[in-house]
């Protein structure tokens, strides 16, 4: 394909509830999407999973509006070809910057997949290294913030276990761990699953605290440590009997082997945000399928855009845990798609449905991408 505009679209999306990690209490999702045409007439969209500041990662929404305007989008726009198979060597001179690259990748892929009428979940079937069974449902887990106080956690875990989800991930900071795994292992009784995430909160220093969580049979710990420190969370595997998981330490196939081989991790969070795109994501998946090492896709908040893609990487055979995949009415009352991702019922109850039409498989609102636009919207071209 050639391609004859980018369009950046920044919006602002209400949540429904507030959303509290420990790094930060989020009460609106500012979205930035990709919209790419092309020469013959195409159209594809992506949504990139930058956070409004760099808190979760070092990304943020200006930084990748800045890079894709002024390196990114200018390299894509002068190619003859772009494919999403050779997008990542067109942008291999631009250091870093995954999220950006993996908004642009999704917005191709999208394109390249309406215009051949495959859906997402085929293709990635196809990129994958050994052929396997692709599901047409997915399990859903749900990330469930930090709360005020138990009651208000309880009740918000109560009303996610009525809704059907599968698993509960927690998320927990020093001063917020014991008790609120406690409560909720004791709300769910001991068959449930449930794994909480700390996004980098904790030290050294809490080694043996962090063992304690081993009375709960937890499904995992996420990302106790800060990223670089894959060392860390060497000595917290050895130290703990729960399954650790890395989220944002793992930001390319390369760290993943890497964490394996040291024994740091034993499960892998995969978001194709994090780690530059869904071609990388397959290539993780592949490496730990080869390892029998589970993994899991992760959620950044997307609306049905990001949303619909990461429901069709969750399809993959090596996806043998729930996702933070949650419905749209997790976060937004109103989804940006034509058809938000709402959970099933009967045998169905707790998954999404793959999406099957061609590319993402939803049809993105522009009346919404324009009523809820903060900025007028950046436009790039040949
Ligand atoms: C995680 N997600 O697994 C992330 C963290 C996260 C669903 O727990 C804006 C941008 C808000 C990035 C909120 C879930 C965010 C964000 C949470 C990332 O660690
Ligand atoms: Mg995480």
């Amino acid at each position: 394909m050639r391609l004859a505009s980018i369009t950046l679209h920044r919006l602002r999306v209400p949540l429904v509830r507030p959303f509290e990690t420990s790094f930060g209490r989020q009460t609106v999702r500012l979205v930035l999407l990709v919209h790419v045409r092309t020469a013959d007439g195409g159209e594809g969209w992506g949504e990139c999973v930058a956070g409004e500041g760099p808190l979760y990662s070092s990304e943020y929404v200006d930084g990748c509006e800045h890079v894709m305007r002024h390196y990114l989008g200018p390299a894509l726009l002068a190619a003859f070809e772009v494919t999403a198979e050779n997008l990542h060597t067109l942008l291999g001179f631009v250091v870093g910057h995954r999220m950006a690259k993996a908004a642009l990748e999704a917005a191709v892929l999208d394109a390249q997949l309406r215009a051949s009428a495959t859906s997402f979940v085929d293709h990635l079937g196809h990129a994958m290294a050994e052929p396997g069974p692709l599901a047409a449902w997915v399990d859903c887990g749900v990330s469930v913030g930090i709360s005020p106080d138990l009651d208000t956690l309880l009740a918000e875990v109560s009303g996610y276990v009525a809704a059907g989800y599968r698993r509960i991930k927690l998320k927990i900071k020093p001063g917020w761990d014991l008790e609120p795994v406690a409560a909720v292992r004791a709300l769910l009784g001991s068959n449930a699953l449930l794994q909480v995430d700390a996004n980098t909160a904790y030290g050294l220093g809490d080694l043996d605290r962090l063992r304690e969580l081993d009375a709960f049979d937890l499904v995992l710990i996420e990302q106790p440590f800060v990223e670089e420190d894959i060392a860390a969370h060497v000595l917290l595997s050895r130290h703990i009997q729960t399954p650790v998981c890395l989220d944002e330490s793992i930001v390319s196939a390369a760290v993943a082997t890497d964490a394996l081989d040291r024994g740091a991790t034993s499960v892998i969070n995969v978001k194709p945000g994090r780690v530059g795109g869904y071609r990388e994501s397959v290539l993780i998946h592949d490496l730990c399928r080869a390892q029998g090492v589970p993994v899991w896709c992760g959620g950044m908040l997307e609306t049905g855009i990001g949303r619909a893609a990461n429901v069709a990487l969750a399809a993959l055979p090596g996806f043998t845990l729930p996702g933070d995949t949650s419905a749209s009415d997790r976060y937004f009352a109103e989804d940006l798609v034509e058809e938000p991702f709402v959970l099933g019922q009967g045998e169905h109850r707790g998954q999404l449905r793959v999406p099957t039409g061609p590319g993402i498989g939803v049809t993105v609102r522009e009346d919404l991408v324009r009523e809820w636009a903060v900025a007028a919207p950046v436009v790039l071209r040949r």
